[in-house]
């Protein structure tokens, strides 16, 4: 089973000399196949083992607060490490350039990574691969099925990877090996690794001080339990922002403080009859949000759209438009329409938005800007901005669902939108509340939305 999840980066054979698992997406102690593997193959050789996370200053459009989330779902990776005699590092920097030194300081003999789809870590992983001495494995420890064997290609939508995701669950699905005490250290190291345990922990500590949230493994699972227990059953009234029934687990997943592989297990295990519809989001909408980020260059921007959709918006460019924002006018929620203005609100304040109303959001940016270039840029700064879990692949596969009409097809054709799907306030109106929604998010955040419904 390991050995299907993995890929060799280079050619170097594994050589003597501690393990080295270079954690980045996947920032968890436990169910975590990457640092699963690393510990067989530092038992296997007697050889210690290190677990290496590397702080960029700033990844995307990333805030303090983002940052002092995952310095607190650290601090516990490192208890939990170091509670199984396995030390835990931060180095700040670039890692192109804190890889290869950490390496050579502890003499690694072979590097384990787990794996990226977005652009900017993966820039990380080829630049580190040039300048590397020893031999580098990554593993998709992100996904149940490795994005690279749930589909050789792009794919066109949920309907295309949905049978290929299903005939690889059985095999790919199964329990994850706990991680055990680590029997190997070096003792002429231990002193250099202490001072940097201490110099980490003293970083986490400062960075997570200012964190409200519940953050880390621990919240991660009691807030996968209350949900299969309280909230799943009623997960098919998910698509009405004014019912609290969704797991909101994404941050977790985003910060990979848990495992999706665990979430599916114990969803499964619940038997209830909303696990079917929960289990399509969780696995093949999100496998397909990976999908499309690992093979499509251009995920970010309407060039990575089908020709159909840069076709039709291309034609309708020229529409006239009856409102037009900047991008600091949509950030501070100075539209015309409240419900768009209450969602963008929520957003700012609370790092969260109900999925039909990312939806409604992305499409009225759409509307409101002077091209399908802009919009995109607009939505992916303020999705990458502020929500918890943005800069990640389900963000921009939303987007360029919402926008460029990506794993979508073509509809009757209007204004602006072309043959994109449109969504409208009278449809919002219809499906649910709107002015409960509102109401809820000026109590919540205590502001006064502004605008019309
Ligand atoms: N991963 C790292 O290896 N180092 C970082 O400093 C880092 C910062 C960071 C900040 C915000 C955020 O949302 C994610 C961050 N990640 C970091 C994690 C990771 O690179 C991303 O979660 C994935 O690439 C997105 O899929």
């Amino acid at each position: 089973m390991l050995e299907k999840r993995l890929r060799k980066l280079n050619e170097i054979q594994p050589q003597s000399g501690p393990v080295v698992y270079w954690m980045s997406r996947d920032q968890r102690a436990l169910d975590n196949w990457a640092l699963v593997y690393a510990q067989s193959e530092a038992r296997a050789e007697k050889e210690p083992l290190i677990v290496f996370f590397t702080l960029v200053d700033a990844f995307l459009e990333a805030r303090d607060p983002h940052y002092a989330c995952m310095a607190k779902g650290l601090l516990e990776v490192m208890e939990t490490l170091e509670s199984k005699k396995i030390p835990f590092i931060i180095v700040p920097g670039n890692p192109k350039d804190t890889v290869p030194r950490f390496l050579k300081e502890v003499g690694a003999g072979q590097l384990v990574s787990d794996s990226h789809v977005l652009r900017e870590p993966r820039k990380w992983k080829e630049d580190v691969n040039r300048n590397l001495s020893c031999s580098h494995v990554e593993m998709d420890a992100h996904n149940i099925i490795p994005v690279w064997l749930a589909s050789p290609k792009a794919e066109y939508g949920a309907y295309t990877i949905r049978p290929k995701i299903h005939r690889l669950l059985d095999e790919f699905l199964v329990s994850i090996p706990e991680l055990e005490s680590h029997p190997y250290s070096r003792d002429d190291a231990d002193e250099w690794l202490r001072l940097q345990s201490i110099r980490t922990r003293q970083l986490l500590l400062d960075m997570s001080q200012s964190s409200p949230e519940a953050s880390g493994s621990r919240a991660a699972m009691d807030r996968m339990r209350d949900f299969a227990e309280n909230r799943l059953p009623d997960y098919s009234m998910r698509n009405d922002p004014n019912q609290s029934v969704t797991s909101e687990l994404s941050r977790f997943i985003h910060f990979g403080q848990i495992s999706v592989q665990r979430i599916a297990l114990e969803v499964r295990k619940t038997g209830d009859a909303s696990s079917d519809e929960f289990l399509e989001e969780l696995i093949v909408r999100r496998e397909l949000a990976e999908n499309f980020c690992y093979y499509n260059p251009r995920y970010d921007s309407l060039e990575g759209a089908p020709d159909w959709a840069k076709k039709t918006l291309h034609e309708h460019e020229a529409d006239p438009r009856e409102y037009l924002y900047r991008t600091d006018d949509l950030e501070e929620a100075r539209t015309h329409d409240r419900l768009w203005n209450a969602a963008q609100t929520e957003m700012v304040h609370t790092g969260t938005m109900p999925g039909y109303l990312r939806m409604y959001w992305a499409k009225k940016i759409l509307e409101w800007s002077k091209n399908a270039d802009e919009a995109y840029s607009a939505a992916i700064y303020l999705n990458n901005r502020y929500f918890w879990d943005g800069r990640d692949a389900n963000g921009y596969a939303g987007i360029a669902w919402s926008i460029g009409g990506v794993h979508d097809r073509a509809w009757a054709e209007r204004q602006i939108f072309g043959k994109i799907r449109y969504m409208s306030l009278s449809g919002a109106k219809r499906k649910f509340d709107v002015m409960q929604y509102i109401h809820h998010v000026e109590e919540q955040t205590g502001t006064s939305v502004h605008g019309s419904v």
